[in-house]
Formats: structure tokens, sequence, C-alpha cells
């Protein structure tokens, strides 16, 4: 493997809308992004990702992009933005930006051109397709539900939209929208961002005869990703991308669902299209057949053996992005740990596995805190496009609307999004004004202030995890080294060599019980430990419940 300036760095997900608020509006802005600086580089981080920041209705959280040129206004001037690249310039660390090109916002001035005249120049920069039959071109469901075409008033027209109808998608085999976005990109990697990451990248490759595929649902369409599993050669049309982003050795990070099989070296080998991927593999466990209502639970057993698996697919061909949740996702603290152990032993022994792991650790805003899910009253306290969808269908499926919300809630991609907790004052410290969206009610008890001075945090935990990492004495290992399981098929025990020039173990007991294991060889060191102690007898470990280690072996 070619070695690149990112393999050894740690980065950071920023949402933020949800992140610091500095004019009392109730919404995060880049003044707070300026701000906390100084606390990433604390904690270890050196690529920061920032969720969408361009000029957007926030229809679906600035994931609709109206000018890919501006700043949307509630997060302040391309002048703080300059300041923001600068400052963390300063501090060496870098800035990648979120990159949504599957699709824009129908606000954007090219599609208000194309509503204007679908068969104009702009009309072919999205896909619209004339009905059949007074019907849609075909029978797919979009991502937030309902069909991803949209009739355009007053004409046979209608456009296809794989999220939400206010996000068209455009067109990838029209060169014109190439050049555009190509040189969106050029602008922004010569402003100076490190990379991107890319969104929903999968999805920009389409079957153009745009097939039917059997219903799935009682709405009687099929989910739009069978298009996209349907169809072959995404990567042909990533080719140009790849080119642009290695003239400025940018680092990009692809958000990929439902890649085929051999397509891994492809994405992420040495002369990929991207540098890295994010591994999903926990997140699609949880993934229910008909809607969020019947998501699954996931069994430790088989979490360690997804996590295994994709370490194994990728390990002679490059690193995958590590992560426990984003702004997508339910808090992992509350969705990978029983209800019962919700603790901080738990949540530092997942952060452990992750951080740990071979590639890239991605840390969403308050993971570092063990933020949680957030107890929603009622489906009005809402935000989100896709849990108001996913309501929807859970309530079609005959749930009461007391069991759809409980369901709903769990998977809720709202979690995530609740306002960062930085002190125990009013807000949490996010806002002097009313945040844009309640603050979960626990910030008394889990915020940055409060961690920063308690030594047994897991703030201060993921100081030591991230620390090891860049550790020059274990930093070979750590970024390097082969992941081999060990022991694999002990239940509930996640444990792995990271070998290198030194020998690491870890190992997590994911049970309440205490578990006894011996080590294959001398212990002679302990880097990390979740607990005070660790109870050793020769070779032998007593692991306390939910105690997580990491150690140097002789
Ligand atoms: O998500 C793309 C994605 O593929 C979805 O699976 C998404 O995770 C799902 O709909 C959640 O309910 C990306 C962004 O991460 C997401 O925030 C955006 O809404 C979406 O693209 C559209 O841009
Ligand atoms: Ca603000």
């Amino acid at each position: 493997m070619k070695r690149k300036w990112w393999h050894g760095k740690v980065a950071y997900q920023i949402y933020p809308k949800s992140f610091q608020d500095t004019n009392g509006d109730g919404i995060g802005d880049l003044r707070g992004v300026i701000d906390h600086l100084d606390y990433l580089k604390s904690l270890g981080i050196d690529i920061i990702w920032l969720s969408p920041i361009y000029q957007s209705p926030f229809v679906d959280q600035g994931y609709d992009i109206s000018d890919y040129y501006k700043i949307d206004e509630i997060f302040g001037t391309m002048e703080e933005f300059d300041e923001l690249l600068a400052e963390a310039k300063k501090r060496d660390m870098y800035i990648i930006m979120d990159l949504v090109i599957n699709h824009c916002s129908d606000q954007h001035e090219w599609f208000q051109k194309a509503l204007k005249d679908p068969e104009g120049k702009y009309g072919d920069y999205f896909y619209f397709r004339k009905g059949k039959d007074g019907n849609p071109p075909s029978n797919y469901r979009s991502y937030f539900g309902g069909s991803a075409w949209e009739k355009v008033e007053g004409t046979d027209y209608y456009y296809l939209h794989m999220f939400a109808k206010e996000q068209p998608d455009l067109n990838w085999n029209n060169p014109e929208v190439l050049n555009e976005l190509y040189t969106m990109i050029n602008w922004w990697l010569d402003k100076g961002v490190a990379g991107f990451r890319i969104d929903a990248i999968i999805n920009i490759k389409k079957d153009l005869s745009f097939p039917d595929y059997e219903p799935d649902g009682p709405d009687g369409m099929t989910g739009i990703f069978h298009m996209v599993e349907g169809v072959d050669g995404v990567g042909e049309l990533l080719e140009d991308l790849k080119h642009t982003f290695e003239k400025y050795d940018a680092f990009t990070v692809a958000e990929v669902f439902n890649m085929k099989k051999d397509e891994l070296e492809e994405f992420i080998g040495d002369d990929g299209h991207f540098s890295t991927m994010f591994d999903f593999s926990a997140h699609e466990m949880t993934f229910g057949d008909h809607g969020w209502y019947d998501a699954k639970k996931v069994r430790f057993d088989d979490l360690k053996k997804e996590i295994f698996h994709a370490q194994k697919e990728c390990e002679d061909v490059g690193f995958l992005a590590n992560i426990i949740e984003n702004h997508d996702e339910p808090r992992g603290a509350s969705r990978y740990l029983p209800d019962y152990l919700q603790n901080e032993d738990g949540i530092k022994l997942l952060g452990t596995i992750s951080v740990m792991l071979r590639g890239i650790p991605f840390i969403y805003q308050g993971q570092e805190l063990g933020m949680e899910n957030i107890p929603f009253k009622s489906i009005d306290e809402v935000d989100d496009i896709s849990t108001l969808d996913e309501y929807k269908v859970a309530l079609d499926a005959g749930l009461t609307p007391e069991a759809a919300l409980k369901a709903v809630a769990r998977r809720s991609r709202d979690n995530a999004r609740t306002p960062m907790q930085w002190t125990g004052e009013e807000n949490a410290g996010f806002t002097a004004g009313t945040p844009w969206l309640r603050v979960n009610s626990n910030y008394t008890a889990i915020n940055v202030e409060k961690e920063t001075i308690d030594p047994n945090s897991v703030l201060n935990f993921y100081k030591k995890l991230i620390a090891l990492r860049k550790d020059p004495e274990y930093k070979e290992t750590v970024v390097y080294g082969a992941l081999e399981p060990f022991m694999e098929d002990r239940h509930n025990l996640m444990a792995y060599y990271r070998k290198g020039d030194k020998t690491l173990l870890v190992v997590g007991n994911y049970q309440w019980d205490e578990q006894e294991i011996t080590l294959p060889s001398e212990c002679k060191k302990v880097l990390i430990n979740n607990y005070p102690d660790m109870v050793l007898d020769g070779n032998s470990v007593k692991l306390h419940g939910y105690q997580v280690l990491v150690v140097e072996l002789a």
C-alpha cells in the first residue's frame, strides 16, 4: 500500500447547525466552529468534516444545495469560512467539506431554469422523462418515501429525485453538468480545503432505461436502491473526479451503500476513486425489511463478525473509515449497548473497539462525551424529513401512534442532531437563544466542561485513545499493523491483535459477568484500561463486566 498523508490522522464530524451558536439565533455557526478549534486540537483531531454549510433551503438540513459557491447566511460569511481555514491551518488541522453532487436543491438556478423548459439546455442537467399512461416513468420509491418521480405541473414530464422532491438528481451523463461540478470542486480545493466527504455517491449511476422492479411494499412501489443494485459502471463516472482529487493530493471519504462485491479495490485501492469510505456494516445490520419500524436488534456477536469481515475484506486493499455514529444514525451509546448497561464503561468499550481498528477513525460530535439518544415526547418534536416519513410508514403498517413514535425514535436521525453539550448551564451552553432542536435533558451530566475536569470521563478516555494512535512508539503498529481476530468464537468477547513492529491486543468484555481469558504471551504494558485495575494471574486475565483493555504483548 502506498503511504498517504492522511493514514495516521483522526477525523471529527461537525454538524454545524448543532455545534455552537454564537449570535443567539439558536443555530450553530462558523464562528462557533472557530471558537472550538482548540478544544478539537486538545482532543487530538486532525481532520474536520463539516456537514453542508452551503446556501440551502434546508429541506434536508443543507443536503439540498441551492448555491455551491455560497456559505448559507445562517452559518456566517465566506470571510468567516476563510478565517476558519486559516485558523485550522495554524493548528495543523485540515478542513473537508461535504460534497453533495448526486442532487442539488430545487431552488438551485439550474433547476429553476429547467422547470421552465424541460426540453431546453437546463432540462438536460436533470432527468426529465415523460410518464407512462398517466403514471410516473417507473415505480421507484424515493429514499424519503413516495414516488421518486415528481410531476411538472402543466406538462407530461416528471423529474427524478432519489431523495426528497426538493432534491432533483443531477444528470451525470451530461458533460456540461460534470464541467460545472469539476469547476466548483477545483474552486474549493484552490481555496484550501483538504478534501471532501462525498455524499450518496453510489446513486450517480442510473439505469437510463429506468426499468420497473417488483413492488416491495403496500404502496406498490419498489425501493430505488433496487435500480442502484441493478446497474453497473459507477466507476467509469468517477474517473475524472479521481484525477481532480489526485492533482491536489486531496483526502476524500465516500459515503457508499449498495456497493458491488468486486468494487472495493476500485473504490479504495491504491489507485482507487477515494482515499477511504465509511464502514457501514454495523449500521446496515439494523436495517428493517420494510422500514425503521421493523429494524432488527443487533446481537453483539454478530456485530463483531461484521466488523471483522469488513476489516478482512480491505486488509490488502486500503483503509476504511471507522465510525460508531454520524448525523444519519442514532447515538452509538444508545444503539449498540443493551439498555441496562448504557454506562460509561460500555461507552468506553465501544470507543476503544472502534478507534483501535485499522483505518481512519471518524468521531461524530458529542460521541467523545458519550452523548445519547433523545427521548422524544411527541412526533411534533421531530424535524428530520426521513424520520417523519418513517413514522408514516410505521402507521401505514398498522402500528399505533405510540408504537410508531417509539419505533422511529430509536432510529431517528435527530438523535445525533441535538445540540452539542458544552456546559451544565442553560441549553448546555450551545446557545443564548432558543435552540433549533431541543437539547437533550441529560446535559447536566454529560458535557464538555464537566468531563474536562473529571479524569475518568468518557472525554478524557477518548483523549487517551487518540493519543495512543499518535504515540511515536505505537503509531506504526496502530496505523499500519495487521488486524487479526483473537478468540473469535468466544461469546460476548471482542478481541483482536494489532501486529506491526509491536504486538498489541485489544480485548473487550461485552457483558456484565466477568470473563476469563488467557493472553497468548506475557503482558508487557497496559496501554488502555477503562477500570482502575486489571486482574492478572500469570497470563490469565479476569475481565470485569464491560472492561476493555489495550495491552502490549511480549
Ligand atoms: O445519506 C444518504 C443515504 O444513503 C441514506 O441512506 C440516509 O442515510 C438515509 O436516508 C437516512 O434516513 C446522505 C446524507 O448523509 C443524508 O444526511 C442526506 O439526507 C442524504 O444523503 C441526501 O443528501
Ligand atoms: Ca447562530
